[in-house]
């Protein structure tokens, strides 16, 4: 698979992400954040896969059981502890990535509460992809300049697969999910496994994917002893609406909510969001219907020269 485009020479100029983000769909900084910083968040979800038995030991990310699929027991209690996190929740306030999100949307930003902490356990079965190709904007649904900052808590080689994009794939607008390609409900695309176009790094601890919510996305599978670790976490401005289940954490109603969650933490500010409006999914409509009636608003960011 081909390399994503290293854009850590051009950090501090943002026109030119701009552009590279209108280009490819993405953009690639290695050594972004600070990697002290995420190993000590990565301490903090390896001890809470431990107390729920996920990890025989807490210092390395070795598994108790492969190929661990998410029940609704399993979001109610396990995934509850992974997301009471506090670090987890801060990192994503981390001044670097509001800063940067900020002036990539030309605006101040705001991250979504529903920060995704993603685990990818071990499989061994045949399967092209571990999380198949999809954009995100088929959750967001209300807004097209949004952008996920993707980045592991594992560093991930070709066994232990991290994010791959698909360059260029956000340049041809939304795709409807094939409701055959799986899922608890219609959010996957069909691609062919070998597009030229997908792209992928051997990621570090630091290392940031920013990409839009039209960039078709996914990853391999995981085929080493250790659960891969990462974080999507989206960012928008409060000017743009947001669907109200993104001021939830992920995985609600199934993950309790927040007064569960935080007690005990230091602040609510990593959860907390500006005035926003919240448009709610039409109430009488069935979820493929609403898919189809979806049209992305224009995209200030992609339409700029
Ligand atoms: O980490 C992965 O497996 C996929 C990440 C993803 O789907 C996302 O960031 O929206």
């Amino acid at each position: 698979m081909r390399a994503l485009r290293d854009s850590s020479d051009v950090r501090d100029d943002t026109d030119e992400l701009r552009r590279r983000l209108r280009e490819d769909g993405y953009v690639f900084l290695p050594g972004t954040l600070d990697p002290a910083k995420v190993e000590a968040v990565s301490a903090d979800l390896r001890a809470a896969m431990y107390r729920v038995g996920w990890l025989d030991d807490p210092g390395t990310t070795r598994v108790k059981s492969r190929d661990r699929r998410f029940t609704h027991e399993s979001r109610a209690r396990e995934y509850a502890e992974l997301q009471s996190v506090e670090s987890f929740h801060r990192l994503a306030h981390d001044p670097i990535l509001m800063d940067l999100t900020s002036e990539l949307l030309g605006g101040r930003v705001f991250s979504h509460p529903a920060h995704v902490c993603r685990l990818s356990f071990p499989v061994d079965g045949p399967a092209d992809f571990l999380t198949r190709p999809h954009q995100d904007f088929v959750v967001l649904h209300v807004a097209t300049d949004v952008l996920t900052v993707w980045f592991p808590f594992t560093p991930c080689s070709a066994e232990h697969q991290g994010l791959c994009v698909l360059t260029g794939s956000h340049r041809e607008g939304f795709r409807l999910p094939d409701p055959d390609v799986g899922g608890r409900r219609p959010l996957y695309v069909r691609v062919d496994p070998d597009d030229p176009r997908w792209a992928t790094a051997e990621y570090q601890l630091g290392d940031i994917v920013i990409f839009h919510s039209l960039t078709v996305h996914g990853s391999r599978p995981n085929r080493s002893d250790r659960v891969r670790v990462s974080a999507d976490v989206r960012y928008q401005l409060p000017t743009d609406p947001i669907r109200p289940e993104f001021l939830h954490p992920h995985g609600w109603p199934a993950t309790p909510d927040w007064p569960e969650l935080t007690r005990g933490w230091t602040s609510q500010e990593w959860i907390s969001t500006p005035e926003v409006p919240q448009i709610p999914p039409p109430p009488d409509m069935e979820y493929l219907e609403i898919l189809r009636s979806l049209n992305p608003p224009p995209s200030r960011l992609l339409s700029a020269s």
